[in-house]
């Protein structure tokens, strides 16, 4: 049996991460692909030298040659610039809308049976360039965020109250901006509900925190935060290649589920061997639903400005 390929795009931060991961954790043969040279020659070389002492000995290759990336299957894309100090997700907007073009041609030509995972932010847009220049089908194209904004709540929840990460369950929903939704009425601390637990002024001040916990890395490390996001996708990657049918929080394609149609938003969906295989509806508050309407009218703002820097449909 073959091993399974993963192709990084992008090896900056994030994609060395995730090449990191990919190796210790054995899923199989790493392309990383960036466009600087040397980068990625030099990431993937450093962590083929740790093979001998971690004990993996897969192949781990850098490229600046999408042929590379040839047969993939699973691309992860991380490339684009990052956000700087100051500068909105939606900033980045132009710039990365146009590299997603070209890495979404790139991966349709080299890689076209691939589950694509979408990291590079503003992530909403991107996912939907990556969905529309691709034509893949709605089950193989996938957004990273909610795993890390739901990451963020259960740690925070957890700090608050001294208990471990792994007691607190909870769900993020929406897009991932500074409106997304931490879905207070699912969140539970070891199957007890969170309202019970924690007053809910503190919990207004825990969600405030996750809204902004992309911002609140970038002002410590002058740059986005890399390590959970890394980790976010390598478990919606593991998901797809051992089946698992895990049922995480990702921006999938919603064709009608929770009243949207057309959209990629962040709700519950089961990922395994078919990619994204279901969506899951869960019955929110009416306050949820209304902040989860408010998310989305924000996402379709952002998708409608890409539109104009993509080719015609
Ligand atoms: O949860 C989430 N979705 C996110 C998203 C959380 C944190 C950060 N998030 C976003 O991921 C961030 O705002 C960026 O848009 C991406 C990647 O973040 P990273 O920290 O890895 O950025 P780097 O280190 O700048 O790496 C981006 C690489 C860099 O090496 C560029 O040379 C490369 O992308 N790049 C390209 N690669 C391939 N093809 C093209 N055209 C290209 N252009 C730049």
């Amino acid at each position: 049996m073959a091993r399974k390929k993963i192709a990084l795009i992008g090896a900056g931060m994030i994609g060395g991460t995730l090449a990191h991961l990919c190796a210790v954790k054995r899923l199989g043969d790493v392309v990383l692909f960036d466009v600087v040279e040397g980068l990625p020659q030099g990431k993937a070389l450093d962590l083929l030298e740790s093979g001998p002492i971690e004990g993996f000995d897969a192949s781990i290759v850098g490229t600046n040659a999408y042929a590379d990336i040839a047969g993939a299957d699973v691309c992860i894309v991380t490339a684009g610039l990052a956000r700087k100090p100051g500068m909105s997700r939606d900033d980045l907007l132009q710039v990365n809308t146009k590299i997603m073009n070209d890495v979404a041609t790139s991966i349709r030509t080299h890689a076209p049976n691939a589950f694509v995972i979408v990291i590079t932010n503003p992530l909403d847009a991107m996912v939907t360039a990556m969905k529309r220049i691709t034509g893949f089908p709605k089950q193989r194209v996938v957004g990273q965020a909610g795993v890390l904004d739901s990451a963020r709540y259960r740690t925070f929840v957890a700090m608050e109250l001294g208990v471990s990460v792994q007691s607190v369950s909870a769900i993020v929903l929406g897009g991932h901006g500074d409106d997304m939704v931490p879905v207070r009425s699912y969140c539970q601390v070891g199957g007890v509900p969170v309202e019970k637990l924690i007053p809910a002024a503190r919990l207004d001040a825990i969600e405030h925190r996750v809204r902004q916990a992309g911002g609140e890395i970038v002002n410590l490390l002058k740059t986005s935060a890399f390590y959970s996001p890394a980790h976010a996708a390598i478990l919606m990657a593991e998901a797809y290649l051992y089946d698992r049918k895990q049922v995480l929080p990702c921006a999938a394609l919603l064709e009608g589920e929770y009243g949207v149609k057309g959209f990629y938003v962040g709700v519950p969906v089961v990922i395994g061997g078919g990619g994204v295989e279901k969506v899951i509806e869960i019955e929110l508050t009416a306050a949820e639903r209304q902040a989860l309407e408010v998310s989305v009218s924000h996402v379709r703002e952002l998708v409608e400005a890409a539109e104009k820097f993509l080719p015609k449909a």
